[in-house]
């Protein structure tokens, strides 16, 4: 890896966007990436409308041209979880083998993690993932891909 891997952090929650003292996620993955030698360029919040999502994402992805977004929340059954829908129309390329990743390492923690839709892909150079709410299944969910995501980051540069 040449240079730091950028990475653009985004808590969807309408409580946070009200609230954001209220975002435990966001901070706990900036601390995470950070300590492992990755450069947060910006952390964002927004509610779980999805034009405020796009709005984040496509600043990040089409004009930032960050290496990593990585979104926490919003991934659920509830009416207001758009994440996933949001970002699949986002995607040039899907990256279903991250997904199962994510989601084979998190059934191991527990079987509520089949109530999480994650979608994971690339846009242009920036590749995308959609992490559940909590800090306990964001810690869950980026330990298990902070070994791959240099590699794949070599490949989208
Ligand atoms: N994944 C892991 N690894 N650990 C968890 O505790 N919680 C699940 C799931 N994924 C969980 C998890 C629960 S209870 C829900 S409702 C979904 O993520 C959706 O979360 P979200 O709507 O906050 O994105
Ligand atoms: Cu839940």
């Amino acid at each position: 890896m040449t240079s730091a891997i950028r990475v653009g952090i985004l808590t969807v929650s309408d409580t946070s966007s009200s609230k954001p003292k209220a975002d435990r996620s966001g901070p706990l993955l900036r601390d995470t990436l950070a300590a492992v030698g990755w450069n947060v360029v910006d952390t964002a919040i927004t509610s779980d409308d999805p034009k405020q999502i796009s709005k984040a994402l496509l600043k990040w992805t089409d004009i930032e041209e960050l290496d990593v977004i990585v979104t926490t929340g919003g991934t659920g059954f509830g009416v207001r979880d758009n994440t996933p829908e949001v970002v699949k129309s986002l995607l040039d390329k899907d990256a279903p083998g991250i997904t199962h990743l994510l989601m084979s390492t998190s059934l191991k923690y527990t079987p509520f993690a089949a109530l999480s839709r994650p979608v994971c892909g690339v846009r242009g150079k920036s590749i995308i993932l959609t992490l559940p709410g909590s800090p306990k299944a964001c810690k869950e969910n980026i330990e298990c891909v902070l070994d791959i995501l240099p590699h794949a980051v070599e490949l989208t540069r």
